[in-house]
């Protein structure tokens, strides 16, 4: 029986991986999408086949997780045998301007897919993207059993996006699960973020189309890990028998000026000659250090990170560099990771 699979989220970084990976393991792959006046589905185009075909297997569908009816039409129609919950304003700079926003869809917005499976009475698998931004102020190393400290509007509703998951697992049974990641990046990583920011600026920076990158702090430390390695992870944990929390993460923390160091490097330049620090992108609250411990996922998923920082930074950066030169869209980059057996 051909599984089906809703996605929200599915324009995004981790969405258009996801989506990927449910394709080629043969499901019927359901996204949400938000209407807008542009189009907003780039990382996804290369997966689309027109619905009229027969051999469509992704289909697309408006919503917005702050419409809770039309989650509740669409869970009933798409009877879904897994939902991945990746909708979000996922920016926490951002989230310190827009606080009100950001707990309507990343924290509220849970909340209401969640009514929607359990009004639906279907037998779905719940994945709720839960986030290392959980731990905040206390100190790595972090795992499962880590006390949360939120640093951020985004992290506060997050936390509740956690809490309400573990909640509806117990109080409903229903079977649904917390994916609690680490930073996880890649071609497809949206501009903003500060691995890409770097990445594109080297880029252009090689190609003589601008010389400086204006940043905030750059002592703070990340667990970077390579995305789609990361939604293989999300895809096991719905897989086993009794519905748990995991942490994925490569172990391995680096600070946003050793990631600055090896993405200038690569291409011959030196990071000290080009960055330049600007206010605007310091955070009122930061979270100083995030470094995990994934020895449950690699114990009862089998699931490890093979790639590290460094090779991320490199790998980021010769995508960047073709973009440029190509005007070719670094989110085209069908992954191929034979570790994982999903060619
Ligand atoms: P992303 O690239 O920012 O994608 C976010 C997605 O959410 C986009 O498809 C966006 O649609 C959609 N969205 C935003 N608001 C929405 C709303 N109100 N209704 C419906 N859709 C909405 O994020 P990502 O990096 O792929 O991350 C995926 C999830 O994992 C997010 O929940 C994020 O918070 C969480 N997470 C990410 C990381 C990481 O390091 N990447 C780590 C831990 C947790 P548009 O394309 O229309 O904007
Ligand atoms: O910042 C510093 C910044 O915005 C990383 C999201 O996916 O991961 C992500 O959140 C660090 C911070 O990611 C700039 O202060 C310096 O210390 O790339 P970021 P994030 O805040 O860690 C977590 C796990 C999520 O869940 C989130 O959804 O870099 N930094 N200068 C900068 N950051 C940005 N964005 N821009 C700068 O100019």
């Amino acid at each position: 029986m051909t599984k089906r699979a809703l996605i929200t989220g599915i324009t995004g970084q981790d969405g258009s991986y996801l989506a990927e990976l449910l394709l080629s393991k043969g499901y019927e792959v359901h996204g949400l999408i938000r209407r807008a006046s542009t189009f907003n589905t780039a990382r996804i185009d290369h997966l689309y086949v027109d619905p009229h075909d027969p051999a469509a297997k992704l289909f697309l569908h408006y919503g917005d997780l702050s419409d809770g009816s039309r989650l509740v039409t669409l869970m009933s129609e798409i009877r879904p045998d897994e939902v991945y919950n990746l909708a979000a304003q996922s920016h926490v700079r951002v989230s310190f301007d827009e606080p009100e926003h950001t707990a309507d869809t990343t924290g509220t917005g849970t909340v209401r897919l969640l009514e929607a499976v359990r009004l639906s009475g279907i037998a779905t698998r719940f994945y709720q993207a839960s986030s290392s931004e959980l731990f905040g102020a206390t100190p790595p190393p972090q795992s499962e059993t880590t006390q949360f400290y939120p640093r951020s509007p985004y992290a506060a509703a997050k936390l509740y996006s956690y809490w309400i998951t573990k909640n509806y697992r117990e109080a409903y049974g229903l079977y649904a699960v917390n994916g609690i990641l680490f930073n996880h990046e890649s071609p497809r990583r949206g501009e903003t973020f500060v691995t890409r920011k770097i990445t594109r600026a080297v880029a252009a920076i090689k190609a003589g189309q601008q010389e400086h990158v204006y940043l905030g702090n750059i002592d703070s430390i990340r667990d970077w890990g390579y995305a789609a390695e990361y939604v293989e992870g999300m895809w096991r944990m719905l897989q086993v028998d009794e519905p748990d929390d995991y942490a994925l993460a490569t172990g391995v923390g680096l600070t946003v000026r050793d990631f600055l160091e090896t993405a200038f490097e690569h291409v011959g330049l030196n990071w000290e000659d080009h960055v330049r620090f600007d206010e605007r992108y310091l955070r009122p609250t930061e979270v100083d250090a995030l470094i995990g411990d994934p020895s449950k996922a690699a114990e009862k998923l089998g699931w490890k990170a093979t790639v590290d920082g460094h090779e991320l930074a490199k790998l980021m950066v010769d995508a960047d560099v073709s973009a440029l030169e190509n005007s070719g869209r670094p989110w085209i980059d069908t992954v191929k990771l034979a570790s994982w057996g999903h060619e």
